[in-house]
């Protein structure tokens, strides 16, 4: 059956409704930025470019590094907006925009999708100017009551745990992203957990001038401990989109991998001075490992 045109929209040139490509735009190996301004700032180490596009805030570089053709999209920020890029980036290779028909499974492309963003650190241990890889994401989002996301046993013990902790009326979903791409590009970087949250402020337990639901969660996120047989879980670092992207990557069948230059450091109240170093050099880095 045809996908409708209400289901999965195109723009009038065919490209799809959101990101605005064609599937010839995109190549199997997309890094993806939160900030639009952060695009140039990778492409801007690309041999050549062969196409710029941009709608709302999804800003495109294709070009070529090294030789190796690589995408770089902005997403904004929030899983929200991570919802439409994996299902847009997806359509465009496993689905067939002419006949609107799902590719068959032997048909399927798997790409590969690296998020490298900013990220606040909750551990005293890890200062600002760490590069850190995610290894689990737990999400404080909803996008997941939205999806049958399958959980192994750990992930929902740790989510599970979480929310109790927290006293939370609904459940945080728990998923591990891929461990191949984290051994090629984040080797050498702290292997961490990553709490994905519905905001910057209350959800990252930021006080200006609201008072906070929860006024001791920095504390419970800090402190929170999970023992099984792969050894202690804690949890690491702050920010707004792995969870969504471990969670949809699942679901279709892609590999992802998000790599968080830490800018701010929540147990020590420190914020990096040299933020803009911290990520370039994050950029270098996994361009030059991809
Ligand atoms: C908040 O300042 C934003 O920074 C982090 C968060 O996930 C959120 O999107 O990522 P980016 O630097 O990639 O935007
Ligand atoms: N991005 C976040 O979401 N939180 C921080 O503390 C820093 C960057």
């Amino acid at each position: 059956m045809p996908i409708a045109e209400s289901e999965l929209i195109l723009n009038k040139d065919g490209s799809i409704y959101h990101l605005n490509l064609l599937p010839d735009h995109l190549s199997e190996t997309i890094i993806t930025v939160g900030d639009p301004e952060r695009v140039p700032s990778v492409s801007q180490h690309f041999d050549s470019i062969e196409t710029k596009i941009h709608k709302r805030e999804f800003v495109t570089h294709v070009g070529y590094y090294k030789g190796k053709r690589i995408s770089v999209i902005s997403t904004g920020m929030g899983t929200d907006n991570i919802d439409i890029l994996m299902n847009e980036l997806d359509a465009l290779v496993n689905v067939d925009l002419v006949t609107r028909e799902p590719r068959p499974l032997e048909e399927r492309i798997n790409l590969r999708i690296v998020r490298v963003g900013t990220s606040g650190s909750l551990q005293a241990d890890i200062p600002v100017g760490s590069m850190l890889a995610s290894e689990h994401a737990v999400g404080l989002d909803s996008l997941m009551q939205f999806y049958p996301l399958v959980e192994t046993g750990l992930e929902v013990e740790v989510a599970t745990g979480i929310q109790q902790a927290l006293q939370l009326p609904y459940r945080p979903y728990c998923v591990r992203g891929s461990d191949l791409l984290r051994e090629q590009l984040g080797f050498d970087m702290v292997k961490g957990n990553t709490l994905t949250c519905p905001g910057f402020y209350g959800p990252q337990g930021r006080v200006l001038r609201l008072d906070l639901r929860l006024p001791n969660l920095i504390q419970e996120f800090q402190q929170y401990r999970h023992q099984s047989a792969e050894g202690e879980f804690r949890l690491t670092n702050f920010e707004m989109e792995t969870a969504g992207y471990y969670a949809l990557g699942r679901m279709l069948g892609h590999e992802v991998l998000s790599l968080n230059a830490i800018v701010a450091n929540r147990a020590t109240g420190e914020f990096a001075t040299n933020s803009e170093q911290v990520i370039n050099d994050l950029i270098q880095k996994t361009l030059d490992r991809l």
